[in-house]
Parts: C-alpha cells; sequence; structure tokens
C-alpha cells in the first residue's frame, strides 16, 4: 500500500515545518513524530483511537498531528478558542483516549487531565522494533473534524487516509503542487484548509511550509517573500489588499508566490480585480466542505477566472439538482452542488442517521450550496439553500447553536440570527432579539455566546425588536429581517 507522507519514510534534511523562528526538517520531524507515535503505542493507545490536540499553531502541535497520523489514531483537533459548552460537547462526542497540548497548564478545567506534548529535544530515538510502521494510506480514521450544521451542536466528520491522500493527490495535481514548493498559511490547525490541505498537503507532496500562528497582515506578508503558494480565507486576502494599498512591501511580497490560493468561502470579484490592479497578481479560487474536502478549483496552468471555482479535481464526481431532485443539465441554471468521490468522508461520528440524511440516492452527498455549471463544466458558486448557515471570515457556523444559547438568557424572549454581507468577514453574524422586560446589554450576549461556543461565532450586532416577521404557519421568516439603521 502507498504511504501517506512517502519523504517521512525516507526523511532528508529539506525543511518541513517551519514557524516563527523554528524550523524542523523531514529527518527531524520523522524523528519527533515518530517518537511521539512510539510513545503514544507504549502508552497503550491502539491504532483506531482518538486522540484530542488543543490545536495552537506551534511546532509541538505540528509535531503531534503528525505523530498521530504515524501512529494510526484520529486526530481529534480542539480549537484553542472554543468556549465550555462547545469544547464539553466536542470531548463528550468524541471521547477521546487522551488529549494532548503544548501547554497543558493553561487548559480550561475540563482539560485538567491532557498531557504535555513531547518537546523536540525530547524525543527518543525510537528502536526499529518500537517504531510504528510507516502510515499506509489505509480506510482508517485519520482526522475527526467538527462542523456546524443548519441545527443542533456541530457533527464530528470522520476522515480517513485514502479521502485526504486521494484529495491531497488531485490538489497536487491541478496546482502542481511540488517538493520544492514553500507554503505559507496563517489558517487555524482544526479545519480542513489550515490542517488538512496547509499542514499535511505539504507534507504529502514532501515541500516546506511556512505557518505563522496569527494572521497579521505585515507579518504574513514577510512570512510571503520566500514562499511560492500561499492559502488564505477571503477575509485574509481582503485585509491583506487593504494593506497592500498602503504598503509597496506588502504589494511587492504578494507578487512572490507563483500560487495565490482563496478558499472557503467565495472571494468576491471586486476583491479579485482589487488585488489583481495593485499586485499585478490574481487569486486561484478552489471550493470545498469538510465532509467533502475539495471538490473543484481553478488550475495552476489555466490563470485565475474571478467568480469560478474551477472545474472538478480529478476524480470527483458532481452534479447540480433542482428542488425537485432532478439534475439541471442546461448550463448556467441554478442547482444544488452534489458530489461523489473518493474524497468524501466515512460519516459523522456516532451519528449514523445525520450521515444518512447528509446523502442521497446512490451516494451522492448533498452540499447545501447552490451554483451554476458552464457548457465547459467551470462552476461558480451562486448561494447556499439555507438561511441558517453562515460563513463569516471563513468559519461555518450553523444560526440554530447561537440562538439556543441566546434564548437562555433570561432578557430574551425570541431570537433570530442570520449572516448579513460583510465586506471584510463575507458574513457578518447579526442576531435579532425580542427582549423579555428590558433590554439586556448587547455586550452581554455577545460575551454569552463568545464564552458558551467560541469567539468567532459571536454576534457581531445585536438588533432588539418587537416581535419576528413570521408566516402564516408560525415560521419565522429570516429573509425578512435586516439590520436597521
Ligand atoms: C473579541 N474577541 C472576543 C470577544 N470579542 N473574545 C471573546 N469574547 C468577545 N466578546 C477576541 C477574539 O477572541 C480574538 O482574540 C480577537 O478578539 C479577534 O477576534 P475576531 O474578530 O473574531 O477575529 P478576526 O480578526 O475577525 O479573524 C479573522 C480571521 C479568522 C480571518 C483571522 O476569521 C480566521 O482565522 N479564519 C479562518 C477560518 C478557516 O480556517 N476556515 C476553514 C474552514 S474549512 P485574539 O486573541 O485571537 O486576537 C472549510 C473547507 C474549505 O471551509 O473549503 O476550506
Ligand atoms: P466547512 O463546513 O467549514 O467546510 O464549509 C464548507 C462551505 O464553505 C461550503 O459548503 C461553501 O458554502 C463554502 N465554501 C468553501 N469554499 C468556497 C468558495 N470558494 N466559494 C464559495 N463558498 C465556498
Amino acid at each position: 500500500m502507498p504511504l501517506l507522507f512517502p519523504r517521512l519514510a525516507r526523511p532528508d534534511a529539506r525543511v518541513a515545518l517551519r514557524v516563527g523562528d523554528e524550523t524542523l526538517r523531514y529527518d527531524e520531524l520523522a524523528r519527533a513524530a515518530g517518537g511521539h507515535a512510539a510513545w503514544l503505542r507504549a502508552r497503550g493507545v491502539s491504532p483506531g483511537e482518538r486522540v484530542g490536540v488543543w490545536a495552537e499553531g506551534d511546532l509541538p502541535t505540528l509535531v503531534a498531528l503528525v505523530g498521530n497520523a504515524l501512529a494510526g489514531v484520529a486526530s481529534v483537533p480542539l480549537n484553542p478558542k472554543l468556549g465550555e459548552r462547545e469544547l464539553a460537547h466536542v470531548l463528550d462526542d468524541s471521547t477521546p483516549a487522551l488529549v494532548l497540548a503544548t501547554d497543558p497548564a493553561a487548559l480550561p478545567p475540563r482539560l485538567s487531565g491532557a498531557l504535555p506534548i513531547m518537546r523536540r529535544e525530547d524525543a527518543p530515538i525510537v528502536r526499529r522494533e518500537d517504531a510504528p510502521p510507516p502510515r499506509e494510506v489505509d480506510d482508517a480514521p485519520l482526522l475527526v473534524l467538527y462542523t456546524s450544521g443548519t441545527t443542533g451542536a456541530p457533527k464530528g466528520a470522520v476522515l480517513s487516509a485514502r479521502s485526504v491522500a486521494a484529495n491531497l493527490d488531485a490538489l497536487a495535481e491541478a496546482w502542481r503542487w511540488g517538493a520544492d514548493d514553500e507554503l505559507v498559511h496563517a489558517l487555524p490547525l482544526f479545519h480542513v484548509h489550515g490542517l488538512v490541505l496547509g499542514v499535511f498537503g505539504t507534507l504529502r507532496v514532501g515541500a516546506g511550509l511556512t505557518h505563522v500562528p496569527r494572521f497579521e497582515p505585515p507579518r504574513f506578508a514577510d512570512a510571503l517573500r520566500q514562499a511560492t503558494m500561499c492559502f488564505a480565507v477571503p477575509t485574509m486576502y481582503h485585509r491583506l489588499a487593504d494593506a497592500a494599498e498602503e504598503s509597496s512591501e506588502v504589494r511587492e511580497a504578494l507578487r512572490r508566490p507563483r500560487l495565490l490560493v482563496s478558499g472557503s468561502a467565495a472571494l468576491p470579484e471586486r476583491e479579485h480585480r482589487r488585488i489583481e490592479a495593485l499586485t499585478g497578481r490574481g487569486v486561484h479560487e478552489r471550493y470545498g466542505l469538510t465532509e467533502t474536502l475539495i471538490l473543484c478549483g481553478v488550475r495552476a496552468d489555466e490563470g485565475p477566472r474571478p467568480g469560478e471555482v474551477g472545474a472538478p479535481l480529478a476524480g470527483v464526481e458532481l452534479q447540480l439538482v433542482d428542488e425537485t431532485g432532478a439534475v439541471v443539465d442546461e448550463p448556467d441554471q441554478i442547482g444544488e452542488v452534489w458530489a461523489r468521490g473518493p474524497s468524501v468522508f466515512s460519516g459523522y461520528l456516532g451519528r449514523p442517521e445525520a450521515t444518512a440524511a447528509a446523502f442521497a440516492a446512490d451516494g451522492w452527498f448533498r452540499t447545501g450550496d447552490l451554483a451554476t455549471r458552464s457548457r465547459d463544466g467551470r462552476v461558480r458558486i451562486v448561494g447556499r439553500k439555507s438561511t441558517d448557515l453562515i460563513k463569516s471570515g471563513g468559519f461555518k457556523i450553523g444560526a440554530g447553536e447561537i440562538e439556543s444559547v441566546l434564548l437562555e438568557h433570561p432578557g430574551v424572549a425570541e431570537v433570530a440570527v442570520l449572516g448579513v454581507p460583510d465586506e471584510d468577514l463575507g458574513e457578518r453574524i447579526v442576531a435579532f432579539v425580542v427582549p423579555r422586560g428590558a433590554p439586556p446589554a448587547p455586550e452581554a450576549l455577545i460575551d454569552l455566546v463568545a464564552k458558551a461556543l467560541a469567539a468567532h461565532k459571536r454576534p457581531r450586532e445585536i438588533h432588539f425588536i418587537d416581535a419576528l416577521p413570521r408566516n402564516a404557519m408560525g415560521k419565522v421568516q429570516k429573509a425578512k429581517l435586516r439590520p436597521q439603521g
């Protein structure tokens, strides 16, 4: 069977990972991650079990994520900014055998039993008989990534090594991503974009990654100077374009990589044009979901195509389906994107019903995204079926999860949450609240969500209204709600 990270099985002195001033060469990474895997095994953690990783953007965390993969365990990366309730949910739902963190002393009380990630200098020289065999492209779970739906708490999408490898190979082909490439990204390490594409993609092709733990345009631009590729969400491109307007250094840095890639949300055509006007360089867009990995992408050899996410990647089957369930085959007609292929996930952890509901007959995964396709097969994402899913800063957020938290506040009688267009975030979370008695302080409601769920799920605005608009059946008509003033 082929290996998941072939270069780690024949490691050399090429730099694999760089975070700040620290670097790890492939030979050092192989030793550290191999030591981690042997240590897990010595602790009795068996292949197939789940291990939580407190996903700070540092080198030890990257080693743990790679080491878990080598050990055959599934990583459950935990967003370090998760609020109490969401953290408890993810832990109760994923039941990790253990949780690892760079600094366990800094964790919330719920994680008091977490273990420290082995420091690089402590990584043992692993005896041949203790070393786990190199990780193959097998069907065992590699990752459990938590992702929001329209209702309820986030679900754990189980991704096998095979689906990840299939997707990364298709992307490597589309982007001509190879061992000479140097990728830079500042994405969080608990989602597909930063972890699967950014980290595992780099290691699968044997290339180099510079991870910038905190996105700030000047610092990011510094890192870009050595890059051949850049991955970012539209909010980051928006902020880079703002910075480029002020700074010739940022403009110059953005010209360096051969490929600027955007994904996780739509990059508006206006932003494409702005970056092109400022730098002379365009942005290549790609489209995907946690559950399917990346489905479409503009290829490196075809130049940026503003407004389009490209054609389906190798191995991906895609069809557009109308409301009656009929396949749309007229060019430029809108339908929901249904997808099939080797990169599609194995299901939601412990939720056979939710998994079954996500698929139509014949194994088609229903994405919920609306798109058109041109005569030559190029896809344009035009919207989403549900107003209850919000993409803000590239994070997917369910309106329902926020509404449930706000309803617990004694000053909230009714609430409706929606995403409204936002130049910077793509969509901005806005809550319309019918107060019970005197309206609570907006900050109290915002903090309630940030503390229970996650900071990126907090409403950016609270609007108090007298009543929610409802139809004759009593259903809230969110489309009628728009921020006033
Ligand atoms: C502010 N903060 C609060 C707060 N108000 N914290 C708690 N309570 C409050 N009331 C804090 C935050 O914690 C944070 O702290 C700081 O204020 C700024 O927070 P923010 O305003 O939310 O961050 P922002 O600057 O808007 O972040 C922008 C961003 C981020 C682009 C950096 O949105 C991001 O990283 N996006 C990437 C999302 C992504 O990777 N998606 C991929 C999904 S996979 P502090 O300390 O941090 O400053 C997928 C599939 C695919 O979609 O196709 O790829
Ligand atoms: P997630 O659950 O975080 O993986 O988010 C997946 C969703 O992100 C998709 O269903 C789309 O709505 C959105 N998305 C990802 N990439 C793009 C893109 N290039 N253009 C528009 N939407 C995108």
